[in-house]
Formats: C-alpha cells, structure tokens, sequence
C-alpha cells in the first residue's frame, strides 16, 4: 500500500520543521520538509534491485540553515540572477555581488512553509507559504504552493503555484542536485547527460545571460545526444553553470543515465529552460547526507525554470506575473533502469 510518513525533522528559531516522507507500491520513495520546501530524499532501484538515495543533502536541519548550497530546495520567487537586482524602478536584493540571486536572502528556500495538505491517496504533500509585500524588494504579497507527488510507476512531479495581489516577478525552480551512482558512491563525473536544446545561453563574467542564444552544434555544449561530465570537462574545465532553452516539442528536458549502477531519469518540464550546474571545483569541508564531504562533482544541480534574468531580454520569456492571475509551473522526475553495463 502506498504510504506517508510524517515527523519532526528538526525545530529553528521555535518553529517545528516537519518530514514527509512518501513511498508508492514499488518501494520508490521521495522526502519532503518544510523547511524550504526542500526535497530530502529520493531512493530508486538499481538495476539489481538495490534501493538507494540519489539526491544530494544534508543529515540536520542546522546544516540546511548554515551552508546547504540550495540542495531540494524551491527557490523563489526568481530563481537564478537578474542583473543588478534591477526590475525597471524596483531595486531587489543585490545579494551576489551587484546580482540579485535564487530570490534574494533568507527567501523562500530558506523558510519554514505551512502544510496545506497531505494526501495518502494521492500520494502527494503540498505546502504553502506567503513571500509579504518588499520581501527582497519584490512588489506583491505573493502566495506560493509547492506539491509533490509520487506515482505508481516510478516518477513523481513537483508542481509550483503563484498568486500575487500586485504585479510581481515569479520564475520559481526546484534546486536539487542529483547523483544517480546511489548514496554518494561515485561523483557524477561518469553519467552520461542528454540535453534536449539545440541552444545554450551565453554568459557573461558575472554569470548573467549576454541575450544570446547560441547553437550548441559543434560546440561542447551539444548535449543533445549525450556526453559524459568527463568529456565535457576535457573540453570546459570549468563545468556547467549554464541555462540551456529547451527545444519546442521535446519529449524530454534532460536524461541523465548511470551506466554503472543502471539507474536513469528523465526529466520533463512545461518550464522553457534549464539551469544546468555540475558543481566542479567545489570542494567544500562539511559532509553531505552526513557521510563524505562535498568534492567536484558530487552532484549535479538540474533546475528547471524561465530563462534567468529574463526580465532583460524579451525573447526569454515572460516572468511578470499580473495580480490576480494563478501561474503554476510542473516538473515530471521519471526513473527506470537500463539493462547494460
Ligand atoms: C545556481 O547558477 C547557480 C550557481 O552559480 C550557484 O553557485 C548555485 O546555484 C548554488 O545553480
């Protein structure tokens, strides 16, 4: 029977951060928290059979708080950078250097949100908080919900809702950083990463979007019928921290394959881009899921959203949410395993 489990994961600042940990018929289960809205754990089969986790965390509530560079976690209200923090005359927090980033500081991922509801039929947990009026500088007392929800056959969906009382910026993500080898064993630097987006977006120094759309075809950004981490760093030694538009059409956004442990998943989104960032070079002393500290490339971070800064250039998308109008966004996380070595 499929199940849902709920607990106190920790408490910060007095306030009780709860657990949910859903699991369907096939043993597959996802964790959520409260606390940002964070996605703790995901644990799949392997081609053998093995139940592992294969997302990246970490063990205590105080570590998420200290230094959890976003991992599971929602970030809102805009996920990303926007240049100089500048929206026509509203100034947000500029909290990267002159940039406005992943919404600002203590933002959303980084709250305690309400529980709205917890369905064992559905399979899914959804929860809800209000981002006031001048939160980071952004206009609007803006309600977001954020749902996840586990299917039967091996996928689940994040889907995240906004509603403003005045116009206000939204282009909300999950930020979850994956590693398909199962608890940390390998680094991702041998997964295989299929991209489905003939285009990147170039960046400048700042790790703002230039405008331009760029083919990836001949370049080493073509992903598009896959490469390893490894070969791409051969050629970029600095990784990926780079949005790719996603083609029109495409069946998927992202496949990531393991070829060790048989371990896949398909990302799919309504979302028109996503952010792609393989963490190279960054080695870090605290330890995640409690077990080996962050190296290059433990995980990968796939997040799927509006093109960044998408408020300076027309053909990324519109982010502008008008008052009144409901806007939700859904990501499908499908898993299965392939058969060869
Ligand atoms: C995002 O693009 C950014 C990175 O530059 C950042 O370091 C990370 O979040 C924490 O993916």
């Amino acid at each position: 029977m499929p199940k849902i489990e709920r607990s106190i994961f920790g408490t910060i600042k007095n306030t009780t951060v709860e657990r949910f940990q859903l699991e369907n018929d096939q043993g597959m289960s996802i964790s959520v928290m409260t606390y940002g809205a964070t996605l703790l754990e995901v644990v799949v089969p392997d081609k053998t059979g093995r139940f592992e986790n294969v997302v990246l965390g970490c063990a205590t509530l105080a570590e998420y708080s200290a230094h959890s560079p976003y991992f599971g976690a929602t970030i809102g209200r805009v996920g990303g950078r926007i240049r100089q923090g500048k929206w026509l005359n509203t100034q947000l927090t500029q909290n990267e250097g002159e940039q406005h980033i992943h919404g600002g500081v203590n933002a959303v991922s980084h709250r305690v949100w309400e529980v709205l509801k917890s369905d064992v039929e559905n399979l899914s947990v959804t929860l809800g908080i209000v981002s006031p009026a001048g939160d980071n500088g952004y206009p609007g007392n803006l309600e977001m919900t954020v749902t996840y929800q586990l299917y039967a056959d091996n996928h689940f969906e994040i889907i995240t809702t906004g509603i403003t009382d005045e116009a206000t910026l939204f282009n909300p993500t999950n930020h979850s950083y994956f590693n398909l080898s199962g608890d940390l064993k390998e680094t991702i630097s041998e997964h295989q990463l299929e991209i489905g987006a003939s285009q990147v977006a170039l960046m400048d120094d700042s790790k703002c979007p230039t405008g331009v759309l760029a083919p990836v075809a001949n370049t080493a950004f073509d992903f598009q019928v896959g490469q390893t981490l490894k070969a791409f760093t051969k050629k970029e030694p600095q990784g990926l921290d780079t949005p790719f538009p996603l083609n029109e059409g495409s069946d998927f956004a992202v496949r990531l394959t393991d070829n060790v442990s048989g371990r896949r998943m398909v990302i799919e989104t309504d979302a028109n881009a996503i952010v792609v960032f393989s963490t190279t070079g960054m080695n870090e002393p605290y330890l995640v899921n409690g077990t080996r500290p962050m190296v290059s490339e433990l995980g990968i971070a796939l997040e799927p959203q509006q093109l960044p800064d998408a408020i300076h250039h027309d053909h990324f998308g519109d982010i502008v949410l008008p008052a009144g109008r409901h806007k939700s966004y859904r990501s499908s996380y499908r898993f299965d395993t392939i058969k060869q070595n």
